[in-house]
């Protein structure tokens, strides 16, 4: 039986109780088999969750490089690795192939090694999505030099605070960037950040939209000239199993974003093994994932899961709503892809469109469809699957962090029925805990709390870059010898879980434990609303009241707005109770949001709790401008 790929429902049960019940002899197995090691491992896990400490595979040595990209030379050399779809639909799409792949990754290694880039050190890459992002995240692996992408959508203090926190020594960007119909000036910015930045020692530059820029002698190259004089081989650096391969920064509820460590061994294995399963890849399927590499879900499920498993991954670089809401659908049409992997905010705002986008081209090839994000409402969930995938793909909701590395919770295509609103069950090697508000763990089904992880698995990051203590509290204090998710989640009568939201998202209303999902799924479901966001504010008599900030389909709604408030709370009434109805609800054009698409609740509470004196840093939203309207027209 090949533990490494599940086909059933039979085997998927087999296979996650092996993975229980001996977890070292079950990621060993998949270790041994389908990646190659400069050395074996001399023990598979080490933890303590008091200090906490995990290793996986400590003292083999590797280089993850090697596995996306020389061991497919042989037998995928000339299949294409990366299909970059470009902005413009006029402009072709370039394939490269893992043959091409390899001698560019190769001679970008060989730059930065010019550059003084050595093991160890932090490179910033600073990128939009064209092929040099990918590509300069695996030449920093082939090097063993530590990335730390910024999402090239950051502002310059954004960017400025990742650099320094990681003492980096180099940036990686573009001359500008296309997002649409518009162009950004990437270098400005990055001019900007680094007037803060004491450790950066060099900038290169990539051309992508031949804007104007400064270049500052001594400081900034172009790139091409110095891969053009670049030779195209490259030895790999031998890594050990546990040495850094990246920084990711994710924003905590206070201050300075966290930069999560994830390292070299553990990753590889658990992002190669989940993509095959979660995604059931076959060899000649093309797969598209729509995130940006500057998220978790790009660095896991762009670039390293799919090459890993010798996959034909599709690299976009531009926003859906160009030059129309039909685009993604042009695109699946064009290189007929067979996975597709979004948010449920695009899923969202594509449905607020004409199905006419849809209905114009043939998705015929699809046959997995994904989620990933924040709980995806009932209503998105049925437009996707009966649009998109035409009730015939199943629709992967796959819950994990950033912290995470890796999918953790998914059901596996084909094998596990799904549920609109369910991730289902866990992955192998995945041992979730609910959780009570004494600490105690909550067993058996139909039952409801905190979701911890009570059990390492290889991808888990390892620390918060240079702050181990924060790491700590953040993480493994909530719950004793507990990972703790900062999510809540409720396991049904047939094991499934269902992820409720942050748990800072929970309100109590009169005593009563309200997640703000399922009521934000009932007013979602009143035809006139578009999308809808619930946060509670403080209440003499129930403790907690409910607001919601509720935005339209047609912004011209000409209904008595009264009215639809009525409406909208019988919806509720009906869904989940009197008890969930709502007290105030603020017509909206437009929710602050991040730049992954996850609606800034902390900003809507202050509001709702007129309490807007200090809302914090709202320069990394992808909207800041609505906060403004918000304010304006609030209900206090
Ligand atoms: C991959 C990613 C992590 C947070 C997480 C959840 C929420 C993600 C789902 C989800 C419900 C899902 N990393 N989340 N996926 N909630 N269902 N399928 O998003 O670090 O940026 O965010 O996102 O709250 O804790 S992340």
């Amino acid at each position: 039986m090949s533990k490494y790929h599940i086909q059933g429902l039979e085997e998927y049960f087999q296979v996650y109780r092996t993975s229980v019940d001996h977890p070292e002899k079950f990621w060993e197995q998949i270790a041994d088999e389908h990646f190659s090691w400069q050395k074996r491992w001399d023990s598979v896990l080490n933890w303590d969750f008091t200090k906490p400490e995990v290793t996986w595979f400590a003292g083999a040595q590797l280089n993850i490089t090697e596995n996306c990209i020389d061991r497919h030379l042989a037998t995928r050399g000339d299949k294409t690795a990366i299909l970059f779809e470009p902005n413009d639909p006029n402009d072709p799409a370039e394939h490269i192939t893992y043959t091409q792949l390899h001698k560019r990754v190769c001679a970008f290694a060989n730059v930065l090694k010019d550059q003084g880039i050595q093991k160890g050190d932090r490179v910033c890459i600073y990128l939009p999505m064209i092929p040099e992002l990918a590509i300069s995240v695996l030449a920093c692996a082939r090097i063993g030099a530590i990335h730390s992408v910024v999402f090239a959508g950051f502002s310059a203090t954004a960017l400025s605070t990742r650099i320094n926190d990681a003492s980096c020594k180099m940036v990686i960007t573009s001359d500008g960037s296309f997002r649409g119909s518009k162009t950004i000036d990437l270098k400005g910015i990055v001019d900007e950040a680094l007037d803060q930045c004491p450790s950066i020692q060099s900038v290169l530059v990539a051309r992508r939209t031949h804007t104007d820029i400064q270049m500052k002698e001594g400081r900034d190259h172009w790139l091409q000239p110095l891969l053009d004089k670049a030779a195209t081989d490259c030895p790999i650096e031998v890594m050990d199993a546990e040495d850094p391969l990246f920084i990711l920064y994710t924003s905590g509820s206070t201050g300075q974003p966290k930069g999560m460590v994830h390292t070299t061994a553990g990753y590889m294995v658990y992002s190669a093994y989940t993509f095959k399963n979660v995604f059931q890849y076959q060899e000649d399927d093309v797969y598209w994932c729509t995130a940006d590499i500057g998220w978790i879900t790009g660095h896991s499920y762009i670039v390293y899961g799919p090459l890993l498993n010798g996959a034909t991954t599709v690299m976009y670089e531009g926003v859906p709503a160009y030059p129309d809401w039909g685009r993604f659908w042009q695109i699946v049409a064009q290189h007929k892809i067979t996975q597709f992997y979004t948010a449920p905010t695009a899923i969202r705002a594509l449905a607020k469109e004409n199905l006419d986008f849809v209905e114009a081209y043939d998705l015929s090839s699809l046959k997995v469809l994904g989620t990933v994000g924040e709980p995806i409402n009932e209503e998105a969930w049925h437009w996707y699957n009966d649009n998109i995938g035409k009730k015939q793909s199943p629709i992967v909701d796959t819950w994990w962090q950033t912290e995470t590395g890796g999918i953790m919770i998914s059901p596996i295509p084909f094998a596990t029925p799904t549920i609109p609103t369910f991730a289902t069950l866990p992955l192998p090697g995945i041992q979730p805990a609910l959780m009570d508000e004494h600490g105690k763990e909550i067993h058996g089904n139909q039952v409801e709390g905190r979701l911890c992880i009570k059990f390492p698995w290889p991808s888990m990051a390892r620390t918060i870059w240079g702050n181990h203590q924060r790491y700590k509290e953040t993480y493994f204090s909530a719950f004793a010898k507990m990972y703790f998710t900062g999510d809540g989640a409720l396991r049904d009568a047939t094991g499934y879980y269902r992820i409720t939201g942050r748990v800072d998202d929970v309100i109590i209303v009169s005593g009563h434990n309200l997640g703000t999902a399922p009521i934000e799924d009932a007013v979602n479901e009143h035809p006139a609303v578009a999308e809808s966001a619930i946060v509670g504010f403080p209440h003499d008599i129930k403790g907690n009241a409910l607001y919601g900030y509720v935005i339209l389909k047609e912004t011209g709604e000409t209904r008595n707005h009264n009215n639809l408030r009525k409406e909208i709370n019988q919806v509720i009434t009906e869904k989940i109770g009197p008890i969930a109805k709502l007290d105030k609800i603020q017509f909206t054009t437009g929710l602050p949001k991040t730049r992954s698409g996850k609606i800034m609740r902390r900003i809507l509470r202050k509001i709702a709790s007129k309490d807007t004196s200090n809302l914090g840093d709202t320069s990394t939203l992808l909207n800041p401008e609505v906060v403004e309207e918000i304010i304006e027209n609030a209900l206090v």
